[in-house]
């Protein structure tokens, strides 16, 4: 499977990641091929399509998707957890109608939870879903959504109760539903290659059979999907960062100054070594946590956002580095390196930003 994958991401992603970041391309036809890979539904039951990885196994994935395109593999990594969420959490109906193009990606999904006035807070969402009848009439303003204006399937969190984590539901919103409308592609200082717009949903009405879960349960849920997403993060950043690593490896050896190649000087070996060793803490970690979200371990999730917030900190600064140790170089498009910073930086802010992830693991801390 590994193989394949790195297969897939040297010859489809790779070649072409410069262009998709400039010109903000966000490549459908690509993913759709991913799909026939199976990687729509890399933790999706096999009645439906998915290929039912284990989460280490799928994290491994993301990271050579990552080498590849640090934002297209994200994009991967949202559409797989709606994927998991409908597969674990809707309807039979509504597992039946999508889960089978989903998994193939010839249906893609966006998670839409951040509002204009609820990020880090996101249990103070506002986005209403009032029961009427056999359906729920939805109303709300949803921000920074992945992928958004591209995909057929928006899992919208909403409220139907009181004004707590336990007012809040989810549903699976078809692109296609009247009412459902989309804000401007944001200019964005990386994730280029997949666009990011508001989701405005104005009485859109949707089955009572799209909701995921019972009332009240939509907050659980989307947190749930979050754990495996952070990880799945963690992974592009570490698969990003390890690419950049290995190219200022090159470029040491490679680059001549004061008589000698500049892998000859002690403190860029050290730096290099600082690097290389934040890499495997990283890979270590990462793959800690995501066993336990595989064996259901009571410390899954405060496991999950140390992971978070310590890869994709730690890969960040790697990345940084490895564009410093270019020099002038590092700085130009054409080296790939600045691309890569540019879009693991995101990394620290979304799916929990890293203050957000301190919040989870040190109350877990405090309480245990
Ligand atoms: P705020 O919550 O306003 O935070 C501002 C600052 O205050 C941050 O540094 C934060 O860490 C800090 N802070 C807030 N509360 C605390 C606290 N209690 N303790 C310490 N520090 C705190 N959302 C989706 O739902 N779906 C998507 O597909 C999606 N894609 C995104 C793509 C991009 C490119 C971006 C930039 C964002 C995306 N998001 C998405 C939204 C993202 O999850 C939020 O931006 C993030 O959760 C932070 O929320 P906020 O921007 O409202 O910041
Ligand atoms: N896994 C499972 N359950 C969770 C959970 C998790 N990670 N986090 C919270 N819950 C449960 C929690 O156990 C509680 O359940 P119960 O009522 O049964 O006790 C319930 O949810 C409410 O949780 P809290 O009491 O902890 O809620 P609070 O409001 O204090 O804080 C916080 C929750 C800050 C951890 C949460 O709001 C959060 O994670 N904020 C960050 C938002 C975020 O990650 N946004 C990402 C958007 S997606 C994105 O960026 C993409 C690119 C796709």
């Amino acid at each position: 499977m590994i193989a394949a994958v790195r297969k897939f991401a040297e010859a489809e992603l790779a070649p072409y990641a410069q262009e998709r970041d400039e010109k903000k391309i966000f490549p459908v036809d690509v993913l759709q091929r991913a799909g026939e890979l199976g990687l729509g539904g890399l933790y999706v039951g096999e009645e439906h399509g998915g290929i039912g990885l284990p989460r280490r196994a799928a994290a491994a994935v993301f990271v050579e998707l990552a080498r590849g395109d640090t934002a297209v593999a994200a994009y991967v990594s949202i559409h797989n957890m709606v994927a998991w969420m409908v597969d674990t959490f809707a309807t039979d109906e509504v597992r039946a109608a999508w889960l089978p193009e989903l998994s193939a990606m010839q249906k893609l999904a966006s998670y839409c939870l951040t509002e204009p006035d609820a990020g880090s807070d996101a249990a103070a969402i506002r986005t209403s879903a009032r029961r009427d009848g056999d359906e729920y009439v939805l109303r709300g303003v949803k921000q920074f959504i992945s992928g958004a204006g591209s995909t057929d399937a928006y899992l919208v969190m909403a409220r139907t109760g009181g004004p707590d984590a336990r007012g809040i539901s989810a549903f699976l919103v078809p692109a296609d539903s009247e009412g459902l409308s989309f804000g401007a592609n944001e200019r964005k200082m990386g994730w280029n290659a997949q666009p990011t717009r508001q989701v405005v949903l104005e009485d859109v009405r949707v089955p009572a059979s799209h909701r995921l879960g019972e009332e009240g349960e939509g907050f659980s849920i989307a947190m749930r999907g979050l754990n495996g997403g952070r990880i799945n993060i963690a992974a592009c950043s570490l698969g990003g960062a390890s690419w950049a690593v290995e190219r200022a490896t090159a470029h040491l050896r490679e680059r001549i100054a004061f008589g000698k190649p500049l892998s000859a000087q002690q403190a860029l070996q050290f730096k290099l070594a600082d690097m290389t060793t934040s890499i495997e803490a990283s890979r270590c970690l990462l793959e800690r946590a995501a066993t336990a979200l595989d064996e259901g371990s009571p410390d899954a999730v405060q496991l999950c956002a140390m992971a978070k917030q310590f890869v994709t900190d730690q890969c960040f600064e790697a990345a940084n580095a490895a564009l410093q140790l270019h020099g002038g170089y590092g700085y130009l498009a054409e080296y790939g390196v600045e691309r890569v910073v540019r879009d693991l930086r995101v990394h620290q802010i979304l799916e929990g930003t890293n203050e957000i992830m301190r919040v989870i693991v040190s109350r877990a801390a405090l309480e245990g």
